[in-house]
């Protein structure tokens, strides 16, 4: 390596920086406007995010290994306290966390200087300040408020339950706030090399977001009838001069839940397929072809074994 190459010059900062907070607060959506890519599973639903991910933010003198991880709340079911279990994991080992909050929709001054965090972003906060990693608020969403002076009540308000690094005014949609987030990340990682290549977007393979795309796709169509019930398995990926094939199995956990992912004369299915088909093309750049199955495996959510068997285990990661 060449002493101009900027992954061995001194200046040259690296490190691990966290995103959690709350569900659906917009953790996978800011990930994806940073590194610039969709990388993430985001939607409107809350607890899309299942599992770790990183997506790798590379700039010109620094490397952001971003860790996406699920929302912070009180989980009953096996694959929630999984999911839970993930996001504060994910905080653990890092350089920083990032802490979002959703910036709160108040009408005016007098409700701002009011406005308290709910119990939730409490508690999410708390078990965040447990890692005893130094934490960034990002409030998030502030498209949303009409007036700008309702946020710098907000931000002394949150100052008040935690002495954090700074706190930064975001909009991922809008593409708002996100450079002076890089200032104050870039300032707070160490001096060090690149962990991954910077062309690498995230640490996951293909295989893995296609299965994020399928089940993206199902939660966009479906999602209002089929609460938190699928999980989709890549069996095979197999990828060949034409295109890649890939053959899933989307697991449901009721029979009548199969019979909505199917639909009329397999329309629904078909339509599934399509759409992430397309999907998974723009992220690899070749045609796809895409093959899905439906499977029906009763109380998978509440079954630890049925949550390994469809990926969700606990598997420790090593840093770089
Ligand atoms: N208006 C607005 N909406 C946003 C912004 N960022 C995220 N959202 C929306 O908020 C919703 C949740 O976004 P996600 O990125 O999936 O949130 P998350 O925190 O990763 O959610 P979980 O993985 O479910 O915990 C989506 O509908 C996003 O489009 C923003 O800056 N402005
Ligand atoms: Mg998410």
């Amino acid at each position: 390596m060449s002493s101009t190459d900027p992954k061995s010059s001194d200046a040259y900062r690296s490190g691990f920086v966290a995103l959690c907070g709350r569900p659906n607060v917009g953790k996978s959506t800011l990930l994806n406007a940073l590194i610039g890519d969709r990388v993430a599973l985001a939607t409107r639903f809350p607890q899309t995010t299942r599992e770790r991910m990183l997506g790798i933010w590379s700039g010109e003198e620094f490397q952001a290994v971003l860790v996406d991880t699920p929302g912070i709340h009180r989980a009953k079911s096996a694959l929630n306290k999984f999911m839970v279990g993930e996001a504060i994991k994910g905080a653990r080992d890092v350089d920083l966390v990032l802490m979002l909050a959703e910036m709160p929709n108040i009408p005016d001054a007098e409700a701002a200087a009011q406005w308290e965090p709910g119990p939730g972003a409490k508690a999410a906060l708390a078990s965040l300040v447990e890692t005893g990693r130094p934490i960034v608020l990002v409030l998030t969403k502030c498209d949303m408020v009409k007036d700008r002076d309702l946020v710098l009540p907000i931000i002394e308000t949150w100052q008040r339950h935690h002495d954090f690094e700074t706190v930064v005014p975001t909009s991922a949609v809008k593409g708002k706030g996100l450079d002076v987030l890089e200032r104050e990340v870039l300032a707070r990682l160490p001096a060090g090399p690149a962990y991954y290549d910077r062309e690498q977007l995230s640490d996951k393979d293909m295989r893995w977001h296609a299965s994020e795309i399928v089940r993206g796709t199902i939660f966009a169509k479906l999602r209002d009838e089929l609460p938190y019930a699928c999980a989709v398995v890549v069996e095979r990926y197999k990828e060949t001069e034409a295109g890649d094939r890939i053959h899933a199995t989307v697991h449901v956990d009721k029979q009548s839940q199969k019979g909505m992912v199917i639909g009329k004369k397999a329309s629904m299915i078909k339509d599934i397929s399509s759409q992430a088909r397309e999907r998974i093309g723009r992220l690899t750049g070749r045609p796809c072809q895409l093959f899905l199955d439906v499977k029906v495996s009763p109380g998978w959510t509440e079954d630890p074994k049925q949550l390994e068997r469809l990926g969700y285990a606990d598997h420790e990661e090593d840093r770089g």
